[in-house]
């Protein structure tokens, strides 16, 4: 048989029996993915930020799927983490790299936290979704993390420092808060008219 598919833009003939298409057709749908990876970011104010994510149900090849994009984008944005919501995905699903050489992705679905200790730590954040402000923000220095991994294993971790740090930041956007929450409503409206009227400029 002769069967014409359509991947993306392209239109592919396969010739053979129908069990060959399903296996060809899988193949290229996989090789058109991975060549459209880089997702486009949201940036304050868009209220898409403010989603509550839903957990994952399973960890499986969509989800997978959405971990390579997410790590595609965080890492040519030249980031150290980026949550779904960002890309607006609205699930429970955090890609990390806080690591001086880029070579220490970590995946965070479904994650939860619990504050040990109460010693706050004052950290300059930034974020992909409010590009060119950093301000300072206390939180607390020692966090518990429970969260699954891309095999859909449990694990935990107690971080402190920017780790910890970023799992917070990170863990907000899950539930639809940014690091500018944190800051005066005065701070917090010039960083939205200035990011108002760079994306007047661009459109
Ligand atoms: C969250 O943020 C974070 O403005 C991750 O022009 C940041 O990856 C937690 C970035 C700092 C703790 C400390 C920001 C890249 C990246 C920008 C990021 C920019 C280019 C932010
Ligand atoms: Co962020």
């Amino acid at each position: 048989m002769v069967y014409t598919v359509n991947i993306g833009k392209f239109k592919v003939v396969i010739i053979g029996t129908a069990r060959m298409l399903t296996a060809v057709y899988t193949l290229l749908l996989e090789f058109h993915h991975k060549a459209m990876t880089i997702r486009t970011i949201l940036e304050f104010p868009d209220p898409r930020l403010r989603t509550q994510a839903a957990s994952v149900g399973k960890v499986d090849k969509r989800i997978r799927y959405l971990l390579d994009d997410m790590f595609e984008t965080m890492y040519e944005a030249k980031g150290i983490g980026l949550a779904a919501t960002q890309i607006d995905v609205h699930e429970r699903v955090v890609v990390m790299d806080v690591s001086e050489e880029r070579d220490t992705p970590l995946i965070l679905i479904n994650p939860e936290v619990e504050f040990i200790g109460d010693s706050q730590l004052e950290h300059d954040e930034g974020c992909l979704s409010v590009p060119g402000f950093y301000e300072t923000v206390s939180r607390p220095d020692c966090i518990r993390l429970r969260a699954l991994n891309e095999k859909g294993e449990s694990f935990e971790l107690e971080p402190d420092g920017l780790l910890a740090v970023c799992i917070q930041h990170e863990l907000d956007h899950l539930n639809g808060k940014l690091f500018v929450d944190y800051l005066s409503a005065l701070k917090r409206q010039r960083i939205r008219k200035k990011l108002e009227k760079l994306h007047r400029q661009s459109s």
